[in-house]
């Protein structure tokens, strides 16, 4: 059994973030919090209220810190979050006072908690199903808007809610097929074959939508996509043709050709990138007759920049002064998105006076558009990336989409099962069977049916103190 699935233990943990800050939260759930909160002499031994509230108290914390005032938030009875006694103890935001804290209630009894345990209590508390679970995790890890709201509405139910609708449904139609099964020698039917394909029919539309509406939410993001950046007639456009084998974009030996930024999709060992060609980067005075073209190409190039997940800085091999633009690049690359991750690819290296040194991690890549030099090496390292940046989303909200998509459509193979078993008359015992499964797979949507893997994998990702 999953260690933290033993919820007869008192835990405790600092729940605030692990640096200096106004305030600092410790939080303590199980049967001894009340007998912890006495014995520390925090809560009068005369005090035998029931209600959830607040109080003040002061707490001894030896030498060299002295005695503290703080704030106790008391959830005495199982009406609280993690559906088991509970307090939080709200303190000044300081790291040794808040560890101070945690060790006097761990000596009074509590042990500490492990990542997520809080969370896990509320979800076995039936306080939270597995997809509000998991929104916990995806506000706590969300690092945009779009994620944060769709956390938020998980939270609340969305996915889950009509999802569970739906397994009650067909619970109760598992009921009457079964009702029928026990009656079958009487000839008693409890549901008509052709009433029982329409809702079995109505189930699975049901279930199908849900399923592209995920397919939706874990698409979102699901592409790396890649911005080309640098001096003009660097390359770029020669290299965006490359790594996407067109010619979408127009190459000369002019500097200055790009404009308007070019986007194209591609796809490369079962990822897909998006690539983003920019025009050069140029400053111009205002004499120039093409001044505005040219600062809005450049803004537009920003604004790519400010969106990538990466930046390739392209800079010509060819090129003896490309010491040079390496000052200017960096200076830009400086200037941009600090989350962007920013690599170095030396273009032209047909070209190049002399080899180009390159580093064994791929921040530096030097290529041939025209050899093909270094290309694949380029796309190893953009798969990487990738690779690393799914393994971080499956933490989060894209990571419920995929489980959830993947029993969803277990559910519906189920009873698309049930209905060609009830039009062919195979017997009602085959399409108890398949509903069955179908409400399994649903039940590991919602997590009314869960297995210790799922909830280690679900809980494991947390931190400690949610
Ligand atoms: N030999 C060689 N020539 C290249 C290579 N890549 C690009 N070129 C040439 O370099 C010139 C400029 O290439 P572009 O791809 O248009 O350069 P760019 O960076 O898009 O230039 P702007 O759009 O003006 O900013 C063209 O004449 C290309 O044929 C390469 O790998 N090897
Ligand atoms: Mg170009």
């Amino acid at each position: 059994m999953h260690a933290s699935l033993i919820t007869d233990e008192t835990i405790v943990a600092i729940a605030s973030p692990l640096a200096p800050a106004r305030r600092g939260i410790v939080r303590v759930s199980g049967d001894l919090v009340v007998p912890i909160l006495r014995q520390l002499g925090w809560l009068d031994p005369a005090d035998q209220s029931t209600r959830a509230r607040r109080f003040a108290a002061l707490a001894d914390l030896g030498d060299p810190l002295g005695t503290i005032s703080v704030d106790v938030m008391l959830w005495p009875t199982r009406h609280s979050y993690t559906g088991q006694p509970s307090t939080e103890i709200h303190m000044i935001g300081s790291l040794p006072i808040m560890e101070a804290v945690l060790s006097r209630i761990v000596d009074a009894g509590a042990r500490p908690a492990r990542p997520g345990e809080f969370t896990m209590r509320a979800f076995l508390a039936g306080r939270l199903d597995l997809t509000q679970a998991e929104a916990v995790l995806g506000v706590i890890d969300a690092e945009d808007p779009e994620s944060l709201d769709l956390a938020l509405s998980q939270l609340a139910g969305n996915l889950s809610r009509p999802l569970q609708n739906a397994r009650d449904t067909l619970l109760n139609l598992l009921a009457d097929v079964e009702a029928g099964l026990d009656f079958v020698d009487e000839d008693i039917e409890f549901i008509e074959d052709a009433d029982l394909v329409a809702r079995l029919v109505d189930l699975r539309d049901l279930l199908s939508e849900a399923s592209v509406q995920l397919r939706d939410r874990g698409d979102q993001k699901s592409y790396l996509s890649i911005v080309l950046r640098g001096l003009p007639n660097a390359g770029k456009s020669c290299l965006l043709n490359t790594l996407t084998r067109t010619d979408t974009a127009i190459v000369t030996d002019q500097a200055g050709t790009t404009r308007d930024v070019i986007t194209v999709q591609v796809q490369y060992e079962g990822h897909s990138f998006s690539i983003t060609d920019t025009a050069g980067i140029e400053n111009r005075s205002d004499d120039d007759e093409d001044f505005d073209v040219m600062s809005q190409a450049q803004m537009q190039a920003d604004d790519a920049v400010r969106k990538a997940d990466v930046c390739l800085w392209c800079i010509d091999a060819s090129d003896t002064e490309s010491a040079h633009s390496i000052d200017a690049l960096t200076m830009v690359s400086d200037n941009a998105k600090r989350s962007v991750t920013n690599l170095l690819i030396y273009t032209k290296t047909d070209l190049a006076a002399a080899p180009i040194e390159t580093n064994a991690n791929g921040a530096c890549t030097a290529v041939s558009s025209v050899t093909g030099e270094g290309i694949e090496q380029l796309w190893n390292r953009l798969r990487a990336i990738a690779e690393s940046r799914d393994a971080v989303e499956t933490g989060g909200v894209i990571g419920t989409a995929a489980r959830c998509r993947d029993s969803l459509r277990q559910a519906i193979v189920c009873l698309n099962n049930a209905i060609a078993s009830t039009q062919n008359q195979a017997g009602h015992e085959w399409v108890a069977a398949e509903i069955r499964s179908a409400v399994d797979h649903l039940g590991e949507v919602t997590g009314a049916v869960y297995t210790d893997d799922i909830l280690d994998r679900v809980f494991s990702r947390f931190c400690i103190g949610k």
